[in-house]
């Protein structure tokens, strides 16, 4: 099966409630959408959703590099050439949301072409995952109370809070105010997006270990070098690269050198292809993955669980699979539903999802 088209949409639809963190905050999703067409009439499709202040890419340029460096290569070549598709991406370097959303339409693509959901493709060990909510910067007493309502409404007790405020005691004051909210039975784990020093860091890990954090992550930056290997080396549950380890090969040195324990996989940067690499590597090393987030929409959301559900390893750990709830609006056709603090993987085949085109025709931005 060949490829005959790439296209891609950038569109924008607004945040009901804007994400802040340590590196940036997000107001509205400017995301591109990437369908792949084939000569057999099936279309695949994924998103991509640029993130300057981690990766560098823009909704232009996922735009201008598809168009004008991938389509080019890829048109002609065979759907099921992966690993040859990859070798003509890779002659590029950088901008991994808009490789791996190519990659994952060719997953869609592959899955449809056999009527299997890309999770049965990929590993198909189970068909749901737990979640995890991700709160953004605010004051204690509203992070405590989107936590429970998501809780109440949601069934979701897995929460990651966003730390790297200065002076610290803010972020402190915000964990200790989730924790006597929500009590022992939530889960509980933190991410600084690099925004404190190793040395702010370690006074705040000592707090979160009395506050029974389950996991930390990139609480400062790992250029650091030496200063985050001593933050590591003090941290007793695991530290785990995100924004640090986007590759197979950052992934092999984090865990190497000592700046990480455990990595995050986000298909939105790696794929499937690649998460699969990810995911293999930290197995055969011992270290530990989350599910993560980009912030993304409810395809980006789909693709998320798609994997982390193929792999014991990926769906052992709540997925961070909610933050598509404050968006205003969606180009899917259907609803993602959480309940009893799970969502479920979609039945396929490929992805299972269905382009809203009056939706698409609002919000895109090239018209
Ligand atoms: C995270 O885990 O860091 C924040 C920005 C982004 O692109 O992803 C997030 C979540
Ligand atoms: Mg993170």
């Amino acid at each position: 099966m060949k490829i005959t088209a790439v296209e891609t949409v950038p569109y924008a639809i607004p945040y009901t409630k804007p994400l802040k963190f340590a590196s940036g905050e997000v107001h509205t999703a400017e995301h591109v959408l990437v369908r792949v067409y084939t000569d057999e009439g099936l279309v695949g499709v994924a998103d991509a959703p640029p993130r300057p202040f981690t990766y560098g890419e823009t909704q232009a340029s996922i735009v201008g590099v598809i168009e004008r460096i991938f389509a080019p290569q890829l048109v002609g070549e065979d759907v099921f050439a992966r690993e040859w598709i990859h070798g003509l991406l890779h002659r590029t370097v950088g901008n991994p949301a808009a490789k791996s959303a190519l990659d994952m339409a060719l997953w869609d693509i592959t899955g449809q072409s056999c009527g299997r959901s890309v999770t049965e493709l990929l590993g198909g060990h189970t068909d749901r995952m737990r979640v995890s909510h991700m709160l953004g910067f605010d004051e204690p007493r509203r992070m405590a109370d989107e936590a429970q309502r998501m809780w109440d409404t949601y069934g979701i007790t897995v929460f990651k809070v966003k730390v790297g405020r200065r002076p610290v005691h803010l972020d402190l004051r915000v964990c200790r105010a989730l924790r006597s909210a929500l009590g022992d039975k939530a889960e509980l784990y933190v991410d600084g997006n690099r925004g404190w020093t190793a040395s702010e860091a370690a006074a705040a890990l000592r707090e979160f270990d009395e506050l029974g954090m389950t996991l930390a992550e990139e609480l400062c930056p790992a250029d650091d070098v030496l200063g985050r290997r001593w933050l590591v080396g003090q941290s007793r549950i695991p530290f785990v690269a995100d924004e640090s380890a986007t590759t197979p090969a950052e992934v092999t040195r984090s865990l190497l050198d000592g700046s990480a324990t455990a990595i995050s996989i986000k298909t939105a940067r790696t794929g499937f292809t690649h998460s699969q690499r990810v995911l293999f590597q930290c197995e055969g090393m011992g270290a530990e993955v989350v599910m993560g987030n980009q912030i993304d929409a409810r395809l980006g959301t789909v693709c998320t669980v798609a994997f982390g559900a193929a792999y014991a390893a990926s769906s052992r750990r709540a997925g961070e699979l909610s933050n598509f709830l404050d968006m205003s609006d969606d180009l899917l056709t259907d609803p993602l539903m959480i309940t009893d603090g799970t969502l479920a993987v979609r039945d396929g085949p490929g992805l299972g999802v269905v382009i809203d085109e009056d939706k698409l025709a609002r919000y895109r931005q090239d018209r």
